[in-house]
């Protein structure tokens, strides 16, 4: 598909304030600096649309997306940054959960991985509670870059292995700075969407 129009909705930091309009929405989760909005913004073809930061810790609320005046990609707030409050972090979370539990055209979420790192507890935790939501799950190991290519291919032999428990979707090494992964990951969002 073709991006012809991307819009900037808003920027929401509690549930009542999600935008009125009801699309078919995808939503992007992962660490804290794991580089979703960077991947955003690599599959939208726009540079600065999502504001990313290599200080972990940027998007701190749902951003809200519209792309071809169709369908909302979701950018959320990264898990697992140790260094706010506890009181900020369990606003993050409440956010994140709130999203999940009530988007009633949630159609998937593209969960990111670090490709370096590997599923952490964390990554876990949002996958089995995905996986009792019944929200289908699409896995990216990003960064993918920043690997040789057999280190990379071991990494995604091992992270399929760990998180079949969770969903049957096949990880799909990506990065953001080479576009790797860029078609195929677009393909599988599209065909949960349509
Ligand atoms: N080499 C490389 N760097 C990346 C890639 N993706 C993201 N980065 C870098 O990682 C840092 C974090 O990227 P963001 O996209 O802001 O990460 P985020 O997950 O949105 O972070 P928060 O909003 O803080 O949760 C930035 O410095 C990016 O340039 C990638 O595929 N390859
Ligand atoms: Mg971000």
């Amino acid at each position: 598909m073709k991006i012809n129009s991307v819009e900037f909705v808003k920027s929401v930091a509690s549930i009542d304030q999600v935008p009125k309009e009801k699309l078919n929405e995808v939503a992007f989760a992962g660490r804290s600096n794991v580089g979703k909005s960077s991947l955003i913004n690599c599959l939208l073809n726009r540079k600065k649309m999502a504001k990313t930061s290599s200080t972990p810790g940027k998007t701190r609320y749902l951003n809200y997306f519209k792309i071809n005046g169709r369908f909302y990609f979701v950018d959320l707030p990264g898990y697992g940054f140790a260094k706010v409050s506890k009181a900020e972090r369990q606003q993050w979370r409440n956010l994140i959960e709130g999203f999940l539990q009530t988007s009633e055209n949630l159609k998937g979420v593209v969960s990111i991985i670090d490709s370096r790192i590997g599923a952490t507890q964390l990554d876990l935790q949002l996958l089995d509670w995905l996986k009792s939501l019944a929200v289908p799950v699409l896995l990216v190991a990003t960064k993918a870059d920043k690997l040789s290519k057999s280190v990379l291919a071991t990494q995604i032999r091992k992270l399929n292995r760990k998180l079949s428990e969770y969903t049957t979707a096949q990880v799909i090494p990506f990065s953001a700075t080479k576009g790797a992964g860029k078609k195929e990951l677009m393909t599988h969002i599209l065909s949960l969407l349509e």
